[in-house]
């Protein structure tokens, strides 16, 4: 439950001096009463048509290692599905001559030289074209891989499309299930589908008002590039196989119950007739292991055999009930409610009409279910146990997928993360940390051969199979930051849960492997101070050494480090870094036409629309900007950002929601979100680059959150940067870095009243949008709390576990 339900409901009770059971007798009483009015508006995508185009039309469902898409075709329909596990490339994978080398030349000494060399060009030249440096510096890789469709489950039913009335499909995003219904010859069907994490299975059900009306014939396709064996038996059809390019083992399995009727085999089918109700679990598995440098695990069918049998006693209801459970345990600690209204309209006509005058209610609509979109996809594609969300979180219905749905990390996989934290969905998280931990030993060999480094890092992408050297393309492939850059999820994740053990276990080792790299990779200029060198601002401009953001990143790792260092009471280390910290040029320039500095040359374009503005890296998601301790350099990421624009692909969009609320700027931050929904936007919701890509789905969302709450630099900021166009709306279940929690209700563009709810005693310092005078702070027996007030601030001694509520005055 979200603080504001407890302090109020407690408050509520308490004068009724309850015995303990009785009291949480009341709590649960007033609790499911008062509920609803926090999720008034309904959250479904709604289409009146069976989806045309998987990437467009289909609505996704999944629950991290699984993902389907749901099309709802009347006569013959394709549940297609892909578990995240399943790639080309590789260890063992056949393409190119070299087979797979992780991306890295022989460790021979050569590559540091040819390294040396350029630096030594771009000391004497100050810049360097991409393609120069690519020709030194970049490589041809072999056996990369990519993401790979699974199988698809094709329903075949016997109606007749002609006949067809109200046909409906859509997506609770409460309850995490697909629906497709509609009325056949007078008969009502419906399908409903949901992907389960608790049982690792997707299931579906058909099932019609009318007994004996279900018939339906059911396989299993995959595609062509892996061998296959089809095998039926006991209502059953099991697929299995490996991929021809790298051997990597695939089985699914599909399992049928059916309630009256008959079911028979055919070579390839299962054929029920007759049946009241309907429903499978499809399981899926591949022998893959997240361990280098072998990357192989247990073989795939026995895996998927397990799982199916361990349900052989479920009903349906069991499994919808567990699902159900499990994902709104995690959904429903946030709501979000801007008092719009879908006035009944599907969710394309409700897109296609965002911003025109006349809808504002149905704008709002829009915009509240778009945010909680982002929170549902991010928990149906990470869940602990499997991969990352990669750059389709986790649906594919392709053999090759645009960028091979990989995980780029100059920005795109970070991006999918910013939400997670802050929208309370810290368990989404795992995947992330166990894939970069798992980079780290491939890291540490890239770090010696190409750096001649200890530590370890990465370079622009990274696949399922420890990928961390080079490819060629110029413009793109040299991003040595990376590393340094994910680190800063680690330092998040404790700076919001307060978690020692994870800090000390595991985001200390994994920081300061980072640093390393950098102690030693970072090059002295004739003046002694450090710069990374080559410096290639992303995707953007000439080779130079020290581009902003290259400073920006590490300055930001080796700070944070250097903080936990000091934390552990690991002196030796923070010495170290604090020596180095000392001369390393933070990045932060000012340049002619007022704007911060792409590079140390005062080079910048002001027409250059590029969608990378990473020199801002230092004003989001670093802080070492901000425009209360640095104004004039917030001033110049203003200038930037304004020079920058408004357009471009869904993810540079999303970044910029996020840069203009830590500018404060509420309407340009809503502007940005407004291009977004109207130009980079699908029919589903999903977010498009062209072509779709997950990163700005999650990364809008991780803005909006910035727009209503935030917490770096030690002060929590109620409302920073709401727009003119949310008067009035709250939102429940966010969290603070200082492991807070907090609800916020607002009226006339005013904070109206707060709960908060802090993990640990310790002062508080908040901010109230431009100032909290006029607020004050009671405990949740109605008592006011002291305070001090100052500098706009408000702070106050928070016990932990207690909950505390702002109000004006
Ligand atoms: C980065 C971006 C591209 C694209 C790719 C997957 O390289 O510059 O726009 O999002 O990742």
């Amino acid at each position: 439950m979200s603080p504001m339900n407890h302090c109020a409901l407690i408050a509520l009770v308490q004068p009724l001096k309850l015995k303990p059971d009785v009291l949480i007798l009341a709590l649960l009483l007033l609790c499911a009463l008062t509920t609803p009015a926090t999720q008034a508006q309904d959250l479904s995508i709604v289409f009146r048509t069976p989806a045309q185009d998987w990437e467009s039309e289909s609505l996704p469902i999944g629950n991290g290692a699984l993902g389907a898409n749901v099309m709802g075709a009347i006569e013959t329909d394709e549940l297609q599905f892909a578990e995240k596990t399943l790639w080309t490339g590789g260890p063992g994978s056949k393409a190119g001559k070299e087979g797979y080398d992780f991306g890295l030349p022989a460790d021979n000494g050569l590559y540091p030289k040819q390294l040396a060399a350029v630096q030594q060009q771009l000391t004497t030249a100050g810049q360097l074209t991409p393609e120069f440096v690519a020709k030194s510096l970049g490589r041809d890789y072999s056996g990369y891989g990519s993401y790979q469709n699974f199988a698809t489950v094709k329903m075949r039913f016997p109606h007749k499309t002609v006949d067809v009335r109200e046909y409906q499909r859509t997506l609770d995003l409460k309850r995490a299930v697909a629906t497709v219904s509609y009325i056949e010859q007078g008969v009502r069907y419906q399908r409903d589908y949901f992907v389960s994490y608790p049982d690792q299975v997707i299931v579906t059900r058909l099932h019609a008002d009318q007994k004996a009306k279900i018939n339906v014939e059911l396989s299993l396709i995959t595609a062509e590039n892996r061998s296959k064996v089809l095998s039926l038996q006991d209502n059953r059809i099991s697929l299995s196989g490996t991929l021809k390019d790298n051997g990597l083992q695939y089985a699914t399995a599909l399992q049928v119950r059916h309630n009256n009727g008959s079911l028979r085999q055919t070579a390839n089918s299962l054929v029920i007739t007759a049946a009241d109700e309907v429903w499978f679990v499809v399981a899926a598995s591949t022998n893959y292991r997240q361990h280098y440098p072998d990357y192989r695990g247990g073989a795939a069918l026995p895996q998927v055999d397990k799982r199916l049998s361990a349900l052989r006693t479920s009903s349906y209801q069991q499994l919808l009930q567990k699902h159900l459970q499990d994902y709104q345990q995690l959904f429903a600690r946030v709501s979000f409610d801007l008092q719009g209204q879908a006035a009944n309209l599907d969710t394309p006509a409700l897109l296609k009409g965002y911003g025109s005058s006349n809808s504002k209610a149905q704008d709002r609509a829009l915009e509240a279910l778009y945010f909680h979109y982002g929170r549902y996809l991010l928990i149906s594609s990470s869940r602990a146990g499997s991969l990352p969300a990669n750059l389709q979180g986790v649906w594919n219905k392709y053999d090759v997928a645009p960028w091979m749905s990989d995980y780029h990390v100059n920005i795109n996989l970070q991006m999918n993360y910013w939400l997670a934290e802050s929208t309370n969905l810290t368990e989404t998280l795992p995947p992330l940390f166990d894939f970069v931990d798992s980079l780290v030993q491939p890291g540490q060999r890239t770090a010696k051969t190409l750096f001649n480094a200890d530590g370890w890092t990465l370079l622009l992408n990274t696949n399922i199979w420890g990928f961390t050297g080079l490819i060629a393309w110029p413009t793109a492939f040299w991003q040595p930051e990376a590393a340094a850059w994910t680190a800063r999820h680690y330092y998040e994740h404790y700076l919001f849960n307060q978690d020692l053990q994870f800090l000390k276990q595991r985001a200390y080792p994994l920081m300061l492997g980072a640093t390393e790299f950098w102690l030693d990779a970072l090059q002295k200029n004739q003046q002694g101070n450090y710069l990374v060198s080559p410096s290639y601002s992303p995707e953007h401009g000439q080779f130079t050494a020290g581009a902003a953001m290259s400073q920006q990143i590490v300055f930001d790792l080796l700070h944070s480090t250097s903080k936990v260092a000091e934390l552990l009471g690991d002196q030796a280390n923070q010495q170290r870094i604090e020596q180095v910290l000392a001369k390393l040029d933070p990045g932060l320039r000012v340049g002619s036409w007022g704007q911060l500095q792409e590079w140390q040359q005062d080079i910048d374009d002001k027409s250059s629309k590029h969608r990378h503005a990473s020199h801002l890296y230092a004003l989001h998601p670093g802080d070492q900007i901000s425009v209360f301790q640095t104004p004039e350099l917030a001033e110049a990421a203003r200038v930037s950002l304004n020079a920058r624009g408004e357009g471009h692909t869904g993810w540079s969009k999303a970044w910029k929601i996020n840069f203009w609320a830590r500018l404060l700027d509420g309407n340009q931050a809503h502007q940005m979100l407004a291009e977004l929904l109207k130009h980079s936007t699908l029919s589903n919701l999903w977010d498009t680059h062209p072509p779709f890509q997950i990163d700005g789905n999650l990364g809008a969302t991780a803005g909006i959150a910035e727009m209503l709450l935030q917490s770096h630099q030690q002060t929590i900021h109620l409302l920073p940067a709401l727009p003119a166009s949310w008067p009035q709306g709250q939102i429940t279940g966010l969290r603070a870095r200082g492991a807070v929690t907090l609800d916020l209700q607002w009226q006339n563009s005013e904070l109206k009243t707060a709960q908060l709810q802090s993990k640990n005693n310790q002062s508080l310092t908040l901010r109230i949008q431009n100032s909290a005078l006029h607020y004050q702070v009671t405990d949740a027996e109605g008592k006011s709390v002291p305070l001090i007030k100052q500098d706009g601030t408000l702070k106050f001694d928070a016990v932990a576990g207690q909950f505390y509520r702002l109000s004006r005055i």
